[in-house]
């Protein structure tokens, strides 16, 4: 049996990440513990716990954590995704796609997370992938007890191969304003980084909003608007911030409406991605954001 090693993240209390670092080797010959400095903020999540989720955002801005959900809970998922897009890439064809659905299908690569529900059965049904999950006490440890899912940012996006166009960098602040952390809990169906577009965020601890040079007033509603060019965000940040993790199906990349992020799609990227991002805030900040948005809370 071969070395296996395992990683966990716990909080110190003061914002903090250390990551505990043990190898055993399955002979029993020894085994250490060390700590040391992380480069990405990268776990299983079964290493994690609310503390060091929250320790670890703070510090990177984003968390990665892996094997969050069984496959086999995400392919029905998938399998509804896919036919949802069929059928609207079917009416489009034949000239039925309502005008109110061209924009988001085509630009962003949305279709309503309502048309992702089993028919006759729960409305939004993919909320519960935050509810019913190891999520769920992580992210009652960020916000309290009372979460709110922002029902119009909460959809699947369809990007790749007949998908939409690949996002610049931008933070999500500019098209939904700084009202409280937002945290999207962004979840690919199918693995993604490698053959599949997947996402690049910039690991960086600052929780300011820049305002992107197209973005005159209000609020973005274009990538022209929201976008901070590439040249801005290396010489600011430096090229050792980017990361842009390869993500199996079953792992959730985790930033806020202040990460700055992009799509990651290289031309010989050949398969499609559709993913769910699915943004919280919490309940306590609902009264202050009504009017703003819809909310479902949930405790
Ligand atoms: O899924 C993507 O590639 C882009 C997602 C994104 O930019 C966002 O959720 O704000």
């Amino acid at each position: 049996m071969l070395p296996y090693w395992k990683t966990g993240i716990f909080g110190d209390g003061e914002g903090q990440a250390h990551v505990i670092l043990t190898a055993r080797a399955a002979c029993g010959l020894f085994s250490c513990l060390t700590t040391m400095a992380i480069e990405h903020p990268d776990f299983t999540i079964n290493d994690i716990d609310a503390a060091g989720f929250k320790a670890a955002y703070e510090r990177y801005g984003s968390v990665v954590l892996r094997d969050v959900f069984d496959p086999a809970r995400l392919a029905p998922v998938l399998e509804r995704a896919r036919e949802a897009y069929f059928v609207r890439d079917w009416q489009y064809r034949r000239g039925q796609l309502p005008d109110r659905l061209y924009h988001g299908m085509y630009e962003f690569g949305h279709v309503s997370a309502l048309d992702l529900d089993v028919p006759d059965g729960e409305k939004l049904s993919i909320l519960n992938l935050v509810t019913d999950s190891a999520i769920w006490p992580l992210y009652q440890g960020l916000f309290g007890p009372r979460v709110a899912f922002i029902l119009g940012n909460s959809l699947p996006r369809r990007l790749g191969v007949e998908g939409a166009a690949p996002t610049p960098f931008h933070q999500d602040a500019a098209f939904m304003g700084d009202p409280a952390l937002v945290m999207n809990s962004w979840i690919s169906l199918v693995p993604c980084g490698q053959t599949a577009p997947g996402l690049e965020v910039v690991l960086d601890p600052t929780r300011e909003f820049i305002t992107p040079p197209e973005l005159k007033s209000g609020r973005a509603s274009t990538y022209k608007q929201l976008e901070l060019p590439e040249s801005y965000i290396t010489s600011r940040f430096g090229e050792q911030c980017l990361w842009a993790p390869r993500l199996n199906v079953g792992d959730v990349l985790f930033f806020s409406h202040l990460t700055i992020h992009r799509t990651y799609q290289k031309p010989e990227m050949d398969q499609q991605r559709i993913s769910l991002e699915i943004r919280c805030v919490s309940g306590d900040a609902v009264d202050a954001l009504k009017g703003q948005y819809q909310f479902l809370v949930r405790e």
